[in-house]
Order: C-alpha cells, then sequence, then structure tokens
C-alpha cells in the first residue's frame, strides 16, 4: 500500500504536462494484478450477482494490488441517504481495501449519484472520468463509456441533464420516495427508447474513440457500459491501438485481469 502510493506520487512528478493537475495512479503486475470490472448492476432483485461480488471481494480480488470498479456497481442509485441499512457491498469494499488491495469508484449511467459517504464507507477512492492511470509504465485510459455512444442522441441530452450539479442538487433535494420514483420512470422510459434504437447507434462512435485517444496521448482504453467484452486491436495513426470492454454480471461475472504485462478478459460463473 505504501509502496503503490509512493509509485502514484513518482509517477506524478514525472507527469506530462497533459495531465496536470489530474490523479495518476501506477502499477507494477509483475508484483501484483490489477482488476477491473464495471456493470455488476447489483440490486437485491439480483441474488446471483450480489453473491457472486461478494465472494469476489473476499477472494481472488484479495490477491490485487487495485480493483477498479468503472461504473454501475449498481443498478441505481438515487443518493447515499437512501442506503439500506444493511446494504452489505460498502463493508466488502471495505474489508478489501482494508487488506491492502486500493479500491477504484468510477461514476457510471446508474450510479452518478454515489457520494462521498458511500465511498468513505467503502474505503474507496474517487476516480474522475476519464482517468488515466500506469500500466507497466504504459499510460492507459479509463471510463465507464457511455460519452463514447455520441451517435445515441436522445441519451447524450439526458446525460448532459442528469450530470450538471444543480440538477443533481434538485433531485438529491426531493424526498426519497419521489427520486424513486422518478429513477423507475426514467429506468421504464429508457427501456422503451432502447427497444427502437439500432445495436449500432448503442454502441461507442470508432470516431469518438480515436479522439479520445489522441486527445489523452494513449493508445490503450479500457470502459464498460455497452455490456459487448471484447477486447479490438485497430490502428490509430499508424500505430497499433487497443480497446478493452469490460462485460455486464448478468448471467456470469466479467473481469479484466492484468498480471504480468498481460490482459486477460476473465469471466466468473454464478452459483459457486
Ligand atoms: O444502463 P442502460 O444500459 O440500461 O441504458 C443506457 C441509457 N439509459 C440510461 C437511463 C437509466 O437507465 C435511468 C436509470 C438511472 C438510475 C439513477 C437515477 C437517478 C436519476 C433519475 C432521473 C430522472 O442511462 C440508454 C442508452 C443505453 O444505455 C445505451 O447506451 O440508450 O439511454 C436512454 O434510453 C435515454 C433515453 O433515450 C432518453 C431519456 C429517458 C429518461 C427520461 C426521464 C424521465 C423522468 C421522469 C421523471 C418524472
Ligand atoms: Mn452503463
Amino acid at each position: 500500500m505504501g509502496r503503490m502510493l509512493m509509485e502514484a506520487r513518482l509517477a506524478c512528478s514525472r507527469r506530462p504536462r497533459h495531465l496536470a493537475g489530474m490523479q495518476t495512479f501506477s502499477f507494477n503486475t509483475n508484483r501484483a494484478p490489477v482488476l477491473f470490472i464495471a456493470d455488476l448492476h447489483l440490486d437485491p432483485a439480483r441474488p446471483d450477482a450480489m453473491e457472486a461480488f461478494l465472494a469476489f471481494a473476499d477472494g481472488s480480488a484479495r490477491r490485487a494490488a487495485a480493483l477498479f470498479i468503472l461504473g454501475d456497481l449498481f443498478e441505481a442509485w438515487i443518493g447515499d441517504d437512501a442506503r439500506p441499512p444493511d446494504e452489505p457491498v460498502g463493508p466488502a469494499l471495505r474489508a478489501l481495501a482494508a487488506g491492502g488491495t486500493m479500491v477504484f469508484l468510477m461514476h457510471g449511467n446508474r450510479d452518478f449519484l454515489l457520494g462521498d459517504d458511500f465511498r468513505d464507507a467503502a474505503g474507496a477512492t474517487r476516480l474522475e472520468e476519464p482517468a488515466i492511470i500506469h500500466v507497466d509504465d504504459e499510460p492507459v485510459l479509463l471510463e465507464h463509456g457511455d460519452a463514447l455512444c455520441i451517435d445515441d442522441v436522445a441519451y447524450q441530452a439526458f446525460r448532459a441533464q442528469v450530470r450538471d450539479p444543480a440538477w443533481q442538487a434538485g433531485f438529491l433535494a426531493l424526498p426519497i420516495a419521489e427520486r424513486l420514483r422518478q429513477a423507475q420512470a426514467a429506468r421504464t422510459r429508457s427501456g422503451e427508447e432502447m427497444a427502437g434504437k439500432t445495436e449500432a447507434i448503442m454502441d461507442v462512435n470508432p470516431g469518438a474513440v480515436g479522439q479520445r485517444l489522441r486527445d489523452w496521448q494513449v493508445r490503450r482504453l479500457i470502459h464498460g457500459h455497452t455490456h459487448r467484452p471484447a477486447v479490438h486491436e485497430f490502428e490509430l495513426d499508424g500505430q497499433p491501438a487497443t480497446r478493452i470492454v469490460l462485460g455486464d454480471w448478468f448471467e456470469q461475472g466479467s473481469v479484466l485481469r492484468v498480471e504480468h504485462g498481460r490482459y486477460a478478459l476473465e469471466t466468473l460463473a454464478f452459483g459457486r
């Protein structure tokens, strides 16, 4: 833990100008693996996913230097004050962090209202989007993935509204029952609209991906959101580039493990 923080500071002091003011963390995967997950959509209505996550957090994740949660840990989050007192995810992450695995939390389109209270309870570090980390000395860009779906114009308008701090303050000031009602209405409406959207519209836009990599001067991107787990190798401006898409936790778990410099997308069977 102390070693990693020191490495993070070293990385800061050598930080290129385009990363000025940005938090960076560095990992050497020959020492310990680094794990990435997203789109767990945890919800009491899906106990198999919850069970698999709790087993993972208390099992293989404990050997990792860090666990990066790249959004949509929860199916829907309407404010830290609406968290049920018996919510098990925060304590599970806290136990993992206490054992020496750094836990990083990024917002997704379902849980962008996760706040400091939950993060502190989980012993987690906030990860702004997009984030750059260094894995085996390579800069790697992390984001949830929804911002890259620029062809989904209706979604991007919704996103702009709900990511506005003034809108969020107004929403969080509503009674919990009203927030629940609105979140449910948004999910229903979203489901109806998605039924009329093509697969292509709901995927990332390749031009947006290329531009993102150029803007941040990286050649590797890890994201979730589209629920289409894959490793895409392509060429960008004459150089090899990689986009790794994390899978959801609907039928099974999905974990990207980086160990000894190798990236492996693994599945995690439910009910074991
Ligand atoms: O996550 P996923 O894959 O299911 O869907 C997304 C897009 N949908 C969303 C909407 C969320 O599911 C809503 C739930 C948020 C929970 C927390 C909320 C607290 C605030 C609630 C605010 C009102 O993100 C979907 C994309 C798809 O991914 C693929 O990228 O297409 O986007 C949409 O479908 C958006 C619609 O096109 C337009 C917006 C509909 C919502 C309108 C709000 C109605 C509110 C009524 C309040 C009285
Ligand atoms: Mn998502």
